[in-house]
């Protein structure tokens, strides 16, 4: 072996394991740089004889390029490499969900109001609301409800204090949504449709009560409404809403101020493992019945109230407590838990965010 295959078998042994880019540069350098060992010999090639230039010549040119060539390779071989690396650590899992699933669920009162929504916008109902804090002609007097009502005693009724304007002025916290429905009535005018969602609040605290709770109330005016127009409603929505067809309304004459005639529904249930299942005739055998809502015929003088001819203008109305909705169709038993924000009973009775109730898609998620 020559010097020249010596030196370059001893080049490209260093090239071979040169284990990064700035090794290698390094090493490039020393071979083919200005000062390089390899560019020294090139430069010797001018002080030699003709001769002595066609033999050596030839050979310290196949150093270089054999130089050249390892150092070109193992350039390539190492940016391969690092490149892999780089692309290693920038792997995404596609397959992952993007985000973590969100910890918090939706309670089952928000729940069962977006189904009552989606139910009564169906029958071209809108949703209509109003404030928590009423004064005391949008919540009694305007809805009938005489001053010696047992509702605006002391005792059922949150009051604010008295102001020093008059005693009419004085402001509570809405015992009903009907409030709402009066401002529509006063605002908007015939024809309505809306259902009234939302807080009301009675001073009334037990295993059954709570001082808040939640209502649904629903309220048609028109021409030529009547009852049949309520029974119909009441019963396409609780057929929606249970998402059964197998559903008995009994309507039991009842005393409302705010709606002559007024009636009470019952709705047929049966006992199964402990719970109420709704659904059949109450007076079947293993059947009762159970009161529900509260419904009726608006009062000429509510209507006459709110600005209207009641010669003109008829409509029904109907309330529901919302809560209990969602314990009859949920299988909660205790009214508290509702108000407690105990996570666990969120994670066991809350719906995910995207559970969201539709007609076409299920009522229930
Ligand atoms: C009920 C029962 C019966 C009702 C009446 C009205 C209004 F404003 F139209 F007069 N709103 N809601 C009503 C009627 C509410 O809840 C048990």
């Amino acid at each position: 072996m020559s010097d020249y295959q010596a030196m370059q078998a001893e080049l490209t042994g260093a090239i071979a394991a040169a284990t990064d880019l700035d090794a290698l540069e390094a090493l490039r350098v020393a071979a083919l740089g200005k000062a390089g060992s390899v560019t020294g010999l090139l430069k010797t090639l001018g002080s030699l004889t003709p001769e002595e230039r066609q033999t050596v010549g030839p050979q310290i040119h196949a150093l270089r390029e054999g130089v050249t060539a390892a150092l070109a390779e193992r350039k390539a071989a190492l940016e391969g490499a690092a490149l892999e690396v780089k692309l290693a650590g920038e792997r995404l899992d596609m397959t992952l969900p993007a985000a973590a699933a969100p910890r918090g669920s939706v309670h089952p009162v928000s729940q069962v109001m977006d189904e009552l929504a989606e139910i009564f916008a169906d029958m071209g109902f809108a949703v209509a609301t109003g404030p928590e804090i009423e004064d005391d002609w949008h919540n009694f007097t305007a809805l009938n409800i005489p001053e010696t009502h047992p509702a605006r005693a002391m005792h059922d009724t949150f009051y604010f204090p008295e102001s020093s304007e008059s005693a009419a002025q004085r402001m509570l916290l809405r015992t009903h949504t009907s409030p709402v429905q009066i401002r529509t009535m006063m605002s908007e005018g015939p024809p309505i449709r809306i259902i009234a969602p939302g807080r009301v609040y009675r001073s009334d605290s037990d295993a059954t009560h709570t001082p808040m709770f939640h209502q649904v109330e629903g309220l048609v005016i028109d021409r030529g409404i009547h009852m049949g127009h309520l029974k119909w409603t009441l019963e396409t929505f609780l057929k929606a809403y249970f998402e059964t067809d197998d559903i008995v309304l009994r309507l039991r004459p009842s005393y409302f101020p705010f709606t002559e005639p007024s009636a009470e529904v019952d709705v047929g249930y049966k006992h199964e493992k402990g719970r109420r299942i709704v659904g059949g005739h109450g007076d079947d055998a293993g059947h009762s019945w159970m009161e529900l809502l509260g419904s009726g015929m608006v009062n000429r003088r509510v209507i006459a109230n709110c600005g209207l001819d009641p010669d003109v203008w008829q409509g029904f109305a109907f309330g529901v407590g919302v809560d209990r909705l969602a314990m009859l169709k949920y299988g909660m038993d205790d009214l508290r838990a509702f108000f407690d924000g105990d996570l666990r009973w969120l994670a066991h009775y809350g719906f995910g965010a995207l559970s969201v109730p539709t007609l076409s898609g299920g009522i229930s998620a």
